[in-house]
């Protein structure tokens, strides 16, 4: 390691131009990343926490450059947002090209092309080749409630159909949405009424095994949905496809088509969260095109714009135009920035054929995860699509009780070393994986080279 630099010569941008490669010069966290730290604890609460003790100064490709000069392999792509690299060179061209010319005139006053063409994009991108429309938000959150109240506005109904271990957010609605009491919920209720949380096809925690999952799953739900809520009173179902907070759990083999037969059959919206799944990250543009769903409306955000704030609620034409007029809105909603942003992200993420890149990021990964599953015994599970993979950690071999102080130990030793990596879960035992789809093979394999240093460091081998 380099001696620590009293004067670090920081990089004036980010971007791919940025070296794509790892390089320590001080501890982590360094010297000024601990000067911002303080005066951080005294001027930002508390309850806004971070995963790493650095602070950023530019980032691209896969490498982050904190404060210190240290230049880290990022596998977290600020949970899973920058996908197309951060800073990348035409969303960079584009959020300058929009800001120069106007930065905001709200699209309830006067209305502009960028925010027609996102919801056009949306429309072709999305899967089905019904009419659709769509509505522009700022955060994942939001969205997610304005999918609930399109829904209850087209069928007249109330109850929300939600599942274990889902996330869908920090507002109101979405506290009682979500599933994981510390640290979303507690102390922060009460919460909206009419939410319904159901069994999830959770195939390594299934109590009947993983191969028949899927399906016993979904039978229970819907026999739970008929018996105690009332399938007519069911406005919408909304459900992950594939789940990000609750760690990335792929439901079982037919749990998804199943209930979406059932929703389609009983007049109840099929909604789903793309928030952390969509634009490519699995590997598809959407995780729903793995198992043919074709959902009634679909949310979107994160991916979408490159790092920009936008979020989306496509859906069918019918359904998403029920709201009356003036009904949907909000004074940042669809921001022209982030609009600009969104149609250079999203025509990298098409030209660059970036969903094969998550392909490819999981065929490098993969074996090495499995490797390391075999190694360790603390290591329960593998599992994930695309640039969206994990590993659950248990007590040990055939004991699957959650082990989340070594998931956070192993979390540890990677930032130690200078990787970027988050945990997820409802115990917080898994750590996850969302790299930049512009990760080079090399800067890939040298983070998971150093994911295995951290496993060696912290866990017996079997
Ligand atoms: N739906 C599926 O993953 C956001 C949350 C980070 P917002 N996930 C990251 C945190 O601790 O706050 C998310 C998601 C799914 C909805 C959301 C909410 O998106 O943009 O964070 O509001």
């Amino acid at each position: 390691m380099d001696a620590p630099l009293d004067a670090p010569l920081l990089p004036g941008r980010g971007g791919p131009g940025l070296p794509q490669a790892r390089r320590l010069v001080t501890e982590i966290p360094g010297p000024c990343s601990r000067a911002l730290a303080q005066r951080r604890a005294r001027s930002v609460a508390r309850g806004v926490s971070s995963t790493m003790p650095v602070f950023a100064h530019a980032a691209g490709g896969g490498i982050l450059v904190d404060v210190d000069g240290n230049a880290l392999i990022d596998l977290g792509s600020g949970i899973a947002v920058t996908g197309v690299g951060n800073a990348a060179d035409d969303v960079v061209a584009a959020v300058a090209e929009q800001a120069g010319r106007f930065t905001h005139t709200c699209f309830m006053v006067t209305p502009y092309a960028e925010y027609v063409g996102v919801c056009e994009a949306l429309a072709r991108l999305t899967p089905g080749g019904h009419e659709k429309r769509s509505a522009l938000f700022t955060s994942g959150a939001e969205a997610v409630e304005n999918a609930v109240k399109i829904a209850r506005s087209a069928t007249g109904r109330d109850a929300v159909v939600v599942f274990e271990h889902a996330y869908h957010g920090r507002t109101n609605l979405t506290m009682a949405m979500t599933a994981k009491a510390m640290p979303y919920k507690a102390g922060f209720g009460p919460f909206a009424p009419e939410i319904y949380r159901m069994p999830l096809a959770y195939p390594f925690r299934w109590p009947g095994g993983p191969e028949r999952c899927g399906e016993q799953a979904a039978a229970q739900v819907i026999d739970l949905i008929r018996t105690e809520i009332g399938a007519g009173a069911v406005a919408a179902l909304v459900i992950e496809p594939i789940q990000g907070e609750g760690g990335f759990v792929v439901p079982g083999t037919g749990f998804l088509p199943r209930l979406a037969e059932f929703c389609a059959d009983a007049g109840i919206l099929f909604v789903a969260d793309e928030v952390q799944t969509g634009f490519a990250r699995t590997g598809a543009m959407f995780a729903c095109e793995h198992e043919d769903i074709v959902p009634d409306l679909i949310v979107t955000a994160k991916g979408i714009a490159g790092g920009l704030p936008l979020s989306a609620v496509t859906g069918r034409a019918e359904i998403m135009d029920a709201p009356q007029v003036g009904g949907l809105g909000g004074t940042f909603g669809g921001s022209p920035v982030a609009c600009a942003a969104a149609l250079a992200a999203i025509n990298l993420i098409e030209s660059a054929d970036l969903a094969a890149r998550a392909r490819h990021i999981a065929e490098l990964t993969l074996p090495r995860l499995h490797a390391l599953g075999d190694r360790y015994g603390a290591i329960g599970d593998v599992r994930g699509r695309g640039a969206m993979l994990a590993v659950e950690l248990v007590r040990g071999p055939g004991d699957h009780t959650p082990d989340r102080a070594t998931a956070a130990a192993v979390a540890a030793a990677c930032h130690r070393r200078g990787l970027i990596v988050l945990s997820a879960g409802t115990w917080g035992n898994v750590l996850r994986l969302l790299p930049p789809f512009v990760i080079t093979d090399d800067l890939l394999l040298e983070g998971l080279d150093v994911l295995a240093e951290a496993c060696a460091e912290v866990l017996a081998p079997r």
